[in-house]
């Protein structure tokens, strides 16, 4: 099985919500493995990088003020095809249009407030994942139920 890495962030309002382990149930129910996983309170400078992509952006000032407000929490997640997945398990950006089932459909209500963030591509994972994780804060382990989520 190739495995790929993803960056996900549990961002404020889920952890004030109390979502946090909901959300990290759903990873572990579906296979995904946590290989990394940390609480951080962000400060501004980590934000701007981690959205530096949108800087310019009406939303951007918004949303590293969002993310800075309360701590996040930070996990490395491994699978097959784990971008996609994680991203599908997500749903779309904003909460109104992603459907019921998703993380954001099912926790969400508005797009500046949407629980959760995750890699776009491998470009994208390799460059948060270093953002975010010393190489010796993340873990490689075999889960003891491994076997039964290969063919
Ligand atoms: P993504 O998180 O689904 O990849 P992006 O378009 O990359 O979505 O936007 C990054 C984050 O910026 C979103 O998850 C959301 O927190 C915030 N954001 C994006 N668009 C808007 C907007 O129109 N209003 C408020 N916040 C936004
Ligand atoms: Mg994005």
């Amino acid at each position: 099985m190739t495995k790929e890495r993803t960056f996900v962030m549990i961002k404020p309002d889920a952890v004030q919500r109390g979502l946090v382990g909901e959300i990290i149930g759903r990873f572990e129910k579906k296979g995904v493995k946590v290989v990394a996983m940390k609480m951080v309170s962000v400060s501004k400078e980590l934000a701007e990088k981690h959205y530096g992509i949108h800087k310019g952006k009406s939303f951007f000032e918004p949303t590293v003020q969002y993310i800075t407000s309360s701590p996040v929490v930070a996990l490395v997640l491994e699978g097959k095809n784990a971008i996609e997945m994680v991203r599908g398990m997500m749903g779309e950006t904003n909460p109104q249009d992603a459907a019921m089932g998703t993380i954001r459909g099912d926790y969400g209500q508005f797009i500046g407030r949407n629980i959760v963030h995750g890699s776009d591509g491998p470009d994208t994972a390799e460059f948060e994942i270093n953002l975010w994780f010393k190489p010796e804060e993340i873990s490689s382990y075999t889960r003891i139920d491994e076997e039964w989520f290969t063919e």
